[in-house]
Parts: C-alpha cells; structure tokens; sequence
C-alpha cells in the first residue's frame, strides 16, 4: 500500500508512503493515488481532501529506478498522471496539497495541481524535468505558467533550479507556509477551517472557478448565473443569511 488514509473531522488526509526513496512514483502508485482521490470524492463524511508524504519529502515525481523502457510513453501518461491530476481538478471536493518536504519533477507539479497549496518551511520545489532531458508534465505545463507567468515557468523549467518555501511563497506557487516542526498539526487545523466552511458553495465554487480558467468572459458569468442559483437552493444559504440576520455564528452542514 503505497497511499496511506486517515480520516479526522471532515478531512481524509492521503499521505504519499515511500520516505526512504522520497516518495517516488510509479505508474501503479500513481494510479492507487487516483483511485484514493476518486474514492474521497465519493466519500459522504469527507469534506475536504489533503494530499501529504512522509518523511523529509513530498513527492520526488516518476521513479528513476523503475522508469520501464519507452513502451507506450503517451498513453500510459494519459491513463496514470494525467487520470490523477485531472481528478483533483474535476471533484467536487477542494484538495488540500500540503508539501512537507521536497517536491521534484512530476511531484512538483502535483504539488501545484491542489485548489490550495500549503508548504511546510521545509519544502523545496524544482520542475526537475530538463535535467533528464524532459519536459514538465502532470500538468505542469499548464498549471506552472499560469501560477507565476510564462517567463517565470519557462526559466524554472529550463534551469531546474531548487526553490525554497520562501520564495515558493513570494512566486506564488503556494498560498501559506507553515512552521515545519508543527506542520501535520497546522495543515489538520487549516483544512478543518475549510471543512467547516459551505460544502456545497465551495464545490461550485471550484467548478466555477476550474471552469473559468478556460472560458471567455460572457461564458463564465453564464456559468456563474447558474451555479449561483443551485447555490441559492442549498440549506447552507438559508443558514448563512439567517446567522447574519440574528447576529450568531452559521453551523454549516446541519440543513
Ligand atoms: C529517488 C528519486 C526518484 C527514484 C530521489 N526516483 N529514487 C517521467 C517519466 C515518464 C513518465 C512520466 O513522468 C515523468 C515525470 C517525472 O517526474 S521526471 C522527474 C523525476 N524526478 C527527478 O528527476 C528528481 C530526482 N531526484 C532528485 O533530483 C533529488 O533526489 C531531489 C532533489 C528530489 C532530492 O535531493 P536530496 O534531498 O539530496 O535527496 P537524495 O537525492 O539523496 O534522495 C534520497 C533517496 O531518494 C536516494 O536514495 P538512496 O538509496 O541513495 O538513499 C535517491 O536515489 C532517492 N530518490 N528521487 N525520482
């Protein structure tokens, strides 16, 4: 078993388990992690998901120890990494990418591919990619230009560079940073915020949001229209409105 689950208070936390080789994918792991995701999503207690590793790192991307010959290199990365990361995009759950250590070539991109990204001060970043003579894939190509613009993601794609947490934070490429020695502690107590926070508006919030990344304008706002009004249908709105109105906190969830 590659990916380990529990599950506290609204939030299934998968923790990626090979600390001795970083944890290093396969196309197996990779496909067990998809299938991890897929099943949180299908999980009623679930509200929010956290993708973490043990140990000293996040994620190390494809193992170069068991790379396989060239085979059928397109298609086996269309059925593994790109069913994983296009199933963190298109849940209805926000996923939680939480990067405790070192996050390298497709790890890295994993760690970009989260709705929001938390790094521990020990996290490293590098789109390792072109020191094996690659190119950024698992998404990387199209999230890494839209986190920090295209020059930025071309010169880190290029030269495979290490980022610390500080500049990973100052680049965009992670919304908070958080104290290393209390890392697991502060990412269970962050995503129990989101967990508390509208289920059903935060999955159209991401669908709408997921969705606009691609749309032109007038499709967007049409988008919205229609989200906005299953979102009006949904207990939780009620809630929210009637809590402001009495002047009380909203208990979301309970509709
Ligand atoms: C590893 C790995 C690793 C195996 C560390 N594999 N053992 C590719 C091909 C096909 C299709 C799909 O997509 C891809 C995408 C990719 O992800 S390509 C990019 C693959 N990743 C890399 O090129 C990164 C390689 N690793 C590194 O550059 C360094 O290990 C980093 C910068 C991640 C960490 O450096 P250090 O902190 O100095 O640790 P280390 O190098 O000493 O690693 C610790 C152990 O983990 C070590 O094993 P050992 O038995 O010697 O203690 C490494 O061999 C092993 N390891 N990454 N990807």
């Amino acid at each position: 078993m590659f990916v380990l689950q529990t599950f506290k208070n609204g939030v299934l936390t998968l923790t990626l388990n090979r600390p001795e080789k970083l944890n290093a994918l396969t196309f197996e792991r990779v496909l067990e992690l998809a299938q991890a995701v897929e099943e949180g999503y299908a999980n009623p207690h679930a509200r929010v998901l956290v993708l973490t590793g043990a140990g000293r790192g996040f994620c190390a991307g494809q193992d170069l120890s068991a790379m396989g010959g060239p085979g059928n290199v397109e298609e086996t990365i269309q059925k593994t990494y790109n069913r994983l990361i296009l199933a963190i995009a298109n849940g209805d759950k926000p996923v939680v990418t939480a990067v405790n250590g070192i996050a390298a070539g497709a790890g890295a991109n994993l760690a970009l591919a989260g709705d929001i990204r938390v790094w521990s001060s020990a996290a490293r970043f590098t789109e390792a990619f072109s020191s094996i003579a690659l190119i950024p894939d698992a998404g990387g190509t199209w999230s890494l230009p839209r986190a920090v613009g295209y020059h930025k993601a071309f010169e880190l794609a290029a030269l495979a560079e290490v980022l610390d947490a500080k500049m990973g934070l100052e680049l965009g490429l992670c919304e908070r940073v958080f104290a290393a020695e209390n890392f697991a502690l502060e990412v269970q107590a962050y995503a129990e915020k989101i967990a508390a926070r509208p289920a059903n508006a935060l999955t159209l919030t991401k669908r709408a949001m997921r969705r606009g990344q691609t749309l032109r304008l007038e499709e967007s706002l049409a988008l919205e229209a229609r989200l906005q009004a299953q979102a009006f249908e949904d207990p939780d709105h009620s809630e929210g409105v009637a809590a402001f109105l009495e002047k009380r906190v909203a208990v979301f969830g309970s509709g």
